[in-house]
């Protein structure tokens, strides 16, 4: 090897971010998250870790977020970001946690010698990164010890400041394909509004003025981006901004946001004055990378248009648009989901097109995306985007079109990439994305919302003392462990009608999730506290708090 560890860098700086003792942590679905004031030795070993990363690629830039995205405020986390701005290779994510979990610095230094020479890793290449975060009050104190990370192995570190997620693995691979053929936009936080703004405009020219849209911010960095997207697109498409109240302590993701909406099937109170009949809203996440739609009908009563909902609309339209280019059999569009997929909509799109269940976490689904010609993957959660191999990009730029009809259809394929952020679920980009097909069909939520009938369901979670007891199969639709458990699971639902339910451990809170889908809505509902109550006793809980 050309050069060694820093070792008394690390070693003086590593004494300034002790690990705290009694505590485990993991690199999980979306990296490592918990309460945001027990970071800090995570946020300086991942400082090291990301330029480990970037010498291992040759000097690429490798991204770091700072978030907890839909989780309370008080938690906080940190994931990193390959070259091409998707998730971290899964076979770091062990390292992470290793490297987390040495309990002194000695033990730090060792594990790091040790992972360098496994993973021979030449010090000497350059180590570049990109780093961000939300607006959760804990962060600036993490940023401060992730730089401590990036000095103590000398990286080259450029800051991107506050922003969404999404922008983060924009800004990864602009920064890695400039200057390449594959270049992917301007690398800044302006380029991509530019470039997201520019394509909306070409896609919606000469379409009926659109309605302004209400758009809850969840009181995070949403309503930060929001604002200057809202700029960037003027007239087009007017952004009503609410829940955008940044530095107000605990409003973040406060009974609003993504996650409040699907998980309680209901509109924000924040909104009730807000939201009139007929009106589209959505809300985004804590940092923006979640989407969900919702209207109120003549009654004032609320609909919500998930990812399900969101994959439906947007997959027919592109299934459209190819059809229309005269590029039928020529692109195959298919869908990806996971377990908590509504069973309506599981019926409707496996009708139509090849579609694929995967485990929970935007890495599964983004990779079994890239599959296809054209991936569309959303999570119900309102999670997902829309992939475009880089076969099909080359067929749609060389493509004759024979009529001005193929050539319009086309066109609006070419823009829909440049619109679509193809890093990873980005509510704003997905946000522009459902305005243009709505523009395009002339379809309000009501529309929309017909396209299929949404099965009633309810989704509960249970603390439970050690999550990792609980392990699953078949894309987490069933459970291996604890023994005997997805058995009464099965014997429970085989008395509801159209009764689904299922079990896993959450990758991002200490708790387990039970999703239960069932014909009727009380029943839904009982599915899942019935099914709640078998993991609870399994568990062991006190029968006071069992879930009724
Ligand atoms: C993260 C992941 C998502 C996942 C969600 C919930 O979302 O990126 O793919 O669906 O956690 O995971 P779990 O049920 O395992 O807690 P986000 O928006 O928090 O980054």
């Amino acid at each position: 090897m050309a050069s060694a560890l820093p070792v008394d860098a690390i070693r003086t700086l590593s004494e300034q971010h002790p690990k705290p003792s009694n505590v485990h942590f993991q690199y999980g679905t979306a990296g490592f998250r918990t309460l945001g004031n027990i970071l800090d030795s995570v946020m300086f070993r991942v400082g090291v870790l990301a330029a480990l990363r970037s010498k291992r690629l040759d000097g690429k830039t490798i991204g770091v977020m700072i978030t907890a995205s839909h989780n309370p405020e008080q938690d906080n986390g940190v994931k990193l970001v390959d070259p091409r701005g998707e998730m971290l290779e899964a076979a770091w994510e062990v390292h992470a946690t290793n490297l987390a979990n040495a309990a002194t610095t000695d033990a730090f230094v060792d594990a790091l010698d040790a992972f360098v020479k496994t993973a021979k890793i030449d010090l000497s290449k350059p180590a570049r990164v990109v780093y961000a975060r939300d607006t959760r009050p804990s962060g600036p104190a993490l940023i401060a010890a992730l730089e401590h990370g990036f000095k103590a192995i000398g990286a080259e570190a450029r800051n991107a400041g506050v922003t969404t997620t999404p922008v983060l693995h924009y800004l990864v691979k602009a920064i890695n394909t400039k200057g390449t053929k594959e270049e992917y936009g301007v690398d800044s936080e302006e380029g991509y509004l530019q470039k997201l703004s520019t394509a909306f405009k070409k896609l919606v020219a000469g379409k009926p003025a659109i309605p302004p849209l209400v758009i809850d911010c969840a009181n995070g960095v949403g309503a930060i981006v929001g604002e200057k997207l809202g700029a960037h697109l003027g007239d087009t498409l007017k952004l009503l901004l609410h829940n955008t109240a940044i530095d107000t302590a605990g409003a973040l993701n406060h009974a609003c946001g993504a996650d409040f909406v699907k998980t309680s099937q209901r509109l924000p109170p924040s909104l009730a004055s807000v939201l009139q009949p007929g009106q589209r809203g959505c809300s985004l996440d804590g940092d923006a990378d979640r989407l969900i739609y919702y209207y109120l009908d003549d009654r004032g009563q609320f609909h919500m248009l998930d990812g399900d909902k969101i994959a439906a609309l947007v997959a027919a339209f592109i299934v459209e648009l190819t059809k229309s280019a005269g590029l039928e059999g020529e692109i195959q569009v298919g869908i990806v989901q996971t377990a908590y997929a509504n069973g309506g909509s599981t019926k409707y799109l496996a009708e139509r097109l090849p579609i694929k269940c995967v485990s929970t976490g935007v890495k599964h689904l983004h990779h079994a995306a890239e599959h296809y010609d054209i991936g569309v993957y959303f999570e119900a959660n309102g999670h997902g985007t829309v992939l475009f191999s880089s076969d099909t990009t080359n067929k749609l730029s060389s493509h004759q079109p024979s009529t001005p009809a193929q050539s319009t259809a086309l066109n609006h394929l070419i823009n829909l990439t440049q619109l679509i952020n193809q890093t990873v679920g980005d509510a704003l980009s997905d946000m522009l994305l459902i305005e243009v097909v709505l523009a395009h069909k002339s379809y309000s939520g009501l529309e929309w919302d017909s396209l299929y009938v949404d099965l009633p369901n309810r989704l509960v979670k249970v603390v439970v003392p050690e999550r990792n007891i609980f392990k699953t199969a078949d894309a987490e639709r069933r459970l291996t462990s604890p023994p005997g458990l997805q058995a009464k699971i099965d014997e429970l639902v085989h008395r509801y009608e159209g009764g689904r339910s299922f079990v896993r451990p959450s990758g991002t809170e200490d708790v387990v999730r039970v999703y239960a889908e069932a014909t009727v809505r009380s029943q839904a509902d009982e599915l899942a506290f019935r099914v709640a109550g078998l993991v609870y006793d399994e568990v062991g809980g006190d029968p006071a708090k069992r879930p009724a």
